[in-house]
C-alpha cells in the first residue's frame, strides 16, 4: 500500500536535511553553470564539503543552450581534459582545432559528476547577499526563488562558509550584492567591477584563468563572473575556459583549506 503521507515525509525528511546540512558548508559555489559545476566537482573530489545554489529550476546555466539554441558547444585543444575527466565526448570539427560535444551531454555529465562526488545542488534557490565578519566573507543569505519573483516580504536563511564563488555569470550577482555593503570595494584596478568587454574568444579564453582569483578576502570569482569583474572581453560558446576555470578556483581554493 502507498501512503500518500509518507511520501509527503519522504520528501521533507530528505530535502530540509540537505538543507540544514548544507548551513554549514566549507564552500559555497552560486551558479550551477558550467564554471560552478567544474569547480564543485574539483573540490569535492578531495572531500571537501560542497553546496551550489543554483536559482534557476534545473542546472546548467548557459551551458544546455549551446549556440542559438543549437545543442552543440565548441571546446578547443586545452579543454579537452576535462571533458575526458567527466567523460564527456567530443568530435574533432572540420574547423582544425576545434573541437564539439553535445551540450546537453556535456550539461548532464557535469551534474552527474559532481553529485556522485558528493556535491549538494540545491536549486530554486537565490543567493540574495553574503555575510561579512571582520572585513571577509563568511557566508551566503539565500531565499526561494518563487519568494524573490513574487516580491514576497520574506526573510531569508543564512549560510556558514568558508569560502564562496560567484560563478553567476555576466550578472556577477554575488560580487554586486557585497558592493552594495558600505565601504567595501574589490581587489580590481578601480575597486569594482570592470565590466564585460565586447565579443573576443581568443582574448577571453587567454584572460580567464588569470581573471579567476579571490576578489575580496574569502570571495572568488570563477567563469564569466571573473571576466566580467576584471573587464576581459566575452566569448560565446566555446566552453574550455569555463571549465579550466572552474578547475582553476577549485585548485586556489584547496590550497587554503
Ligand atoms: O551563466 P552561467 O552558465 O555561468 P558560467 O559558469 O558560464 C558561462 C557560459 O554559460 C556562457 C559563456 C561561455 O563562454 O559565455 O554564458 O560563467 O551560469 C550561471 C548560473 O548562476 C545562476 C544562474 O541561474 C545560472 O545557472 N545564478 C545567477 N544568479 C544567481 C544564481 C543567484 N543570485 N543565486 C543563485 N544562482
Amino acid at each position: 500500500m502507498i501512503d500518500d503521507i509518507k511520501i509527503s515525509n519522504a520528501i521533507l525528511r530528505r530535502g530540509l536535511k540537505e538543507l540544514q546540512e548544507a548551513t554549514d558548508s566549507e564552500v559555497v559555489i552560486v551558479g550551477a553553470g558550467p564554471s560552478g559545476l567544474s569547480a564543485s566537482y574539483y573540490l569535492a573530489k578531495d572531500n571537501i564539503n560542497v553546496t551550489i545554489f543554483e536559482r534557476a529550476l534545473k542546472p546548467g546555466g548557459g551551458m544546455p543552450g549551446g549556440g542559438i539554441g543549437l545543442p552543440v558547444i565548441v571546446v578547443q585543444k586545452e579543454g579537452l581534459e576535462i571533458l575526458g575527466e567527466f567523460g564527456i565526448s567530443h568530435q574533432s570539427s572540420e574547423e582544425k582545432g576545434y573541437y564539439t560535444a553535445d551540450s546537453l551531454e556535456s550539461t548532464a555529465k557535469l551534474v552527474a559528476k559532481a553529485i556522485d562526488k558528493g556535491v549538494r545542488i540545491i536549486n530554486l534557490m537565490t543567493v540574495e547577499d553574503v555575510m561579512v565578519r571582520d572585513d571577509q566573507v563568511c557566508g551566503v543569505v539565500i531565499n526561494r526563488t518563487p519568494i524573490k519573483m513574487a516580491e514576497l516580504l520574506i526573510d531569508p536563511l543564512s549560510i556558514r562558509a568558508r569560502f564562496v564563488v560567484d560563478a553567476t555569470g555576466h550578472d556577477t550577482e554575488v560580487v554586486k550584492t557585497l558592493l552594495k555593503r558600505k565601504n567595501l570595494k574589490l581587489n580590481t584596478p578601480s575597486g569594482g567591477i570592470e565590466g564585460e568587454g565586447p565579443m573576443w574568444a581568443e582574448e577571453g579564453e587567454k584572460n580567464i584563468l588569470s581573471d579567476t582569483r579571490e576578489v575580496f578576502p574569502n570571495l572568488y570569482v570563477a567563469g564569466m563572473a571573473a571576466t566580467a569583474v576584471f573587464g576581459s572581453p566575452r566569448m560565446g560558446p566555446i566552453f574550455g575556459g569555463m571549465l579550466l576555470s572552474g578547475k582553476k578556483v577549485a585548485k586556489l581554493i584547496k590550497e587554503r583549506l
